[in-house]
């Protein structure tokens, strides 16, 4: 039997045990080591072996990762292991740590328990340290920490013994303050990290080597040993007195919860249905009960033989080849074709898989991250993870030669796909693809890979910035007609304030509302505000549109209902300013004159009456653009401090605040997704590349009054318009 073989074997027989189960992220800044150390982990169960292990980076097995020496993709490996005695499986993810990767530590965040914190001891806490730390307490994630990179201290800038237990220190102290600000609660005391209880580590997951409070004792060694050691080049040595495995297997498996423990806190975070329910039983004891699976996706890849795979983490039940399975929300059954796990960049089938893991499952189509499986159609589907990894960069991208054209929207369409912080969208007039993606590095990547992984020839836009439309005050009722005059509506507009937006928003739903199906959104709208007669007679909620029908009594209404519908969403897909979004109105259909014959009432005469109304409101209520924003943590010595003010300054940021910390300053602030474009590349200039920054998604805002007019000319001549908008008349006719 190979080596692979084994490991299944075995991994198959450690996934029942569900105590001796760890599922953890590894995450941290760009470039602190996760990749390195995962592989030296994976070198332990001899899946690469030892001598490669660090320098193969076997985790990052795509083209472009190993070139550019980045994680793209987070990437699953589990390890059977033996600690103290005892078996385990240990289920790993390694995570990117480039900011615009960050949507890939959110999903990672839901398949795992616990986290393992790297943090480069020469760098020491970084901005994007803070962001994943932060994005592993927010979803209920256990973080230990590992002080990576010692050996550089050591061997490179000769750092004391103790200086070295200073810095660490330090970083144990700046850790725990993350955590005690942002812990759930309930476990702010309890999830601090320690150097005494073993839940810090410290080592070099380059050379192998790693030590924590509990490791000194058990293998008699002290730090200064661990200095000669390091000094006098015999890191080698060092490895196996003190190996990294080990040393790491006894932090995480002391610190870190099992499923069984980790899922009676986490289900009813992430999870909204019904505790009580047999289901919810299942899920928060790990029941392997068959008639209980459920698995939330958190990634999805493509092959070419075996189509669209799933991954993500089981909370409860086993699941085989031959099952029928339900995805959340469609009504057909898919039957299950394999199960199995991943070990980096392969792929292993099992029997089966069971609860507590993360696991793969092959054969489900058309299949995206986010979504739920189960085997009951009425399962109630996880919380939506993705809502703070918004796209908010976008290219255009056109194929070079027509006859490429089919490939592209295939090619674009699997990206979004394998990639769900990437957005895309075909703009029907031009012929040109929208791609939206986090930032330069990943629409460049997207790029690479239609380009380089598809051979499509393309031409592509300099980055673009996606605004919304919306209105700051009501308009008028106004009448829209018909091009044939026989039918006419009433409609006004108006703007949701700001907290009713955030309730509209946190419903969460798109689409037409079925009257005595969709109690539940009905029941959310008079918690937003809405009365229970007006909540009853909401039609659609669109873009965080709200479109509310206050007529009585009008004829045939009914039937021309969906062509209302469907006006109204074309209307808030491409708003009267500009052409982009509309979002965040309430749209008041007051009343309508309808032709009794139904073929004078069809929906070329329809559509148009409705958009043009809703449009002619919109450009009466005082128009305005609201743009996307990021919150952006910037890392500078002292020295540059000045410098980059004035970039910020010149790139309309409002800076919250400016921290000195040892010789370098923090400064922390709001900047337009307009202002990023480009910004890398400028701060690198004006720091000599000493500027470490990161930026996250933080919602829109209001475009200044003084950049209205500019703006939206801009935008309209992007997309071949006349600079300046019509006035609200040349709607009314
Ligand atoms: N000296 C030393 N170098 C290390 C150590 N760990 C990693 N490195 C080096 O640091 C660089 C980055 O390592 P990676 O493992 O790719 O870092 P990463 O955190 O996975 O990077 P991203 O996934 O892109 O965020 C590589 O050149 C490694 O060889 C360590 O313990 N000591
Ligand atoms: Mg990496």
């Amino acid at each position: 039997m190979g080596r692979k073989e084994q490991v299944a074997e075995l991994a198959q027989k450690l996934m029942s045990n569900t105590e001796n189960i760890r599922n953890m992220a590894i995450i941290a800044h760009i470039d602190h080591g996760k990749s390195t150390l995962t592989d030296n982990l994976v070198a332990t169960a001899g899946l690469i072996s030892k001598d490669l292990a660090g320098e193969q980076r076997f985790m990052d097995s795509y083209v472009l990762e190993q070139e550019r020496g980045i994680t793209i993709n987070s990437a699953n490996v589990s390890v059977p292991c033996e600690h103290e005695g005892e078996q385990y499986l240990i289920n790993i993810i390694d995570t990117p740590g480039h900011v615009d990767f960050g949507g890939d530590v959110i999903r990672a965040m839901r398949a795992v328990d616990g986290a393992v914190l790297v943090v480069d001891a020469v760098e020491g806490v970084m901005p994007q340290t803070e962001t994943v730390l932060r994005q592993a307490l927010k979803e209920r994630v256990k973080p230990v920490l590992f002080i990576n990179k010692v050996d550089r201290l050591i061997t490179e800038m000769n750092v004391t013994p103790e200086d070295m237990q200073k810095r660490f220190v330090k970083i144990v102290m700046d850790i725990n303050n993350l955590i005690s600000q942002n812990a759930a609660e309930e476990f702010r005391k309890d999830w601090l990290v320690s150097i005494k209880d073993g839940s810090v580590c410290f080592g070099s997951g380059f050379h192998n080597w790693a030590l924590s409070v509990p490791a000194m004792a058990k293998f008699n060694i002290s730090f200064k040993d661990v200095t000669e050691y390091c000094q006098n080049e015999k890191q080698k040595e060092l490895a196996e007195k003190i190996p990294v495995s080990v040393v790491f297997l006894k932090m995480t498996i002391d610190h870190l919860p099992n499923p069984k423990v980790s899922q009676k806190y986490r289900i009813p975070i992430i999870w909204e249905g019904d505790l009580e329910s047999e289901e919810a039983k299942a899920m928060l004891t790990c029941s392997k009960e068959e008639k209980n699976s459920a698995m939330m996706v958190t990634d999805v890849v493509l092959d070419k033989h075996a189509g669209d795979i799933a991954s993500g983490r089981m909370y409860s039940g086993t699941i085989k080849k031959g099952m029928d399975l339900y995805i959340a929300g469609k009504e057909k059954p898919i039957k299950v074709q394999q199960v199995g796990i991943y070990l980096g960049p392969e792929r292993i089938i099992l029997d089966e898989v069971s609860a507590g893991n993360i696991a793969c499952i092959i054969g489900m189509k058309e299949i995206y991250a986010g979504q739920t499986i189960s085997n009951n159609d009425k399962f109630h589907a996880f919380e939506d993870f993705m809502s703070d990894a918004e796209p908010v960069m976008t290219v255009s991208v056109e194929a070079k030669n027509s006859k490429d054209l089919p490939k592209l929207i295939e090619v674009i369409h699997n990206i979004t796909k394998e990639d769900p912080n990437i957005r895309a969208e075909l703009n029907q007039e031009t012929g040109e693809h929208l791609i939206s993606g986090m930032g330069e590095l990943h629409l460049e990547i997207t790029q690479y890979k239609i380009e380089k992984d598809n051979n499509i020839p393309i031409t592509v836009s300099p980055p673009i910035v996606v605004y919304y439309e919306t209105v700051q005050k009501e308009s008028p009722t106004i009448e829209g007609k018909s091009p044939n005059k026989h039918n006419k509506f009433k409609i006004s507009v108006e703007p949701f304030d700001k907290e009713t937006l955030a309730k509209i928003k946190a419903i969460k739903f798109d689409g037409k509302i079925r009257p005595n199906k969709d109690l539940e959104i009905i029941e959310k709208l008079k918690d937003a505000g809405f009365n229970r007669d007006e909540a009853k007679s909401v039609w659609a909620i669109h873009n965080n549109c709200v479109l509310i029908n206050r007529t009585k009594g009008i004829q045939n209404l009914f039937e021309t209902k969906e062509l209302i519908i469907e006006g109204f969403t074309d209307a808030t897909n491409s708003g009267p300013v500009a052409k982009e979004k509309v979002n965040g109105l309430l749209i008041n259909f007051e009343d309508a004159t309808l032709h009794e014959d139904a073929i004078h009432r069809g929906p070329a005469q329809v559509l148009p009456a409705i958009t043009r109304a809703i449009y002619a409101c919109m450009l009466s209520a005082d128009y305005t653009l609201f743009e996307p924003i990021q919150k952006l943590s910037i890392s500078v010595p002292q020295d540059y401090m000045g410098a980059v003010s004035k970039v910020l300054s010149s790139r309309r940021s409002q800076i919250e605040k400016m921290d000195i910390e040892g010789d370098s300053s923090i400064i922390v602030g709001k900047i337009p997704v307009k202002s990023l474009i480009g910004l890398s590349q400028t701060l690198r200039g004006e720091t000599q590349g000493r500027a470490i920054w990161t930026a996250e998604y933080a919602g829109y805002q209001k475009l200044p009054k003084s950049l209205l007019a500019i703006t939206v000319a801009e935008i309209r001549e992007r997309k071949g318009m006349d600079p300046e908008p019509k006035p609200a008349t040349y709607f009314m006719d």
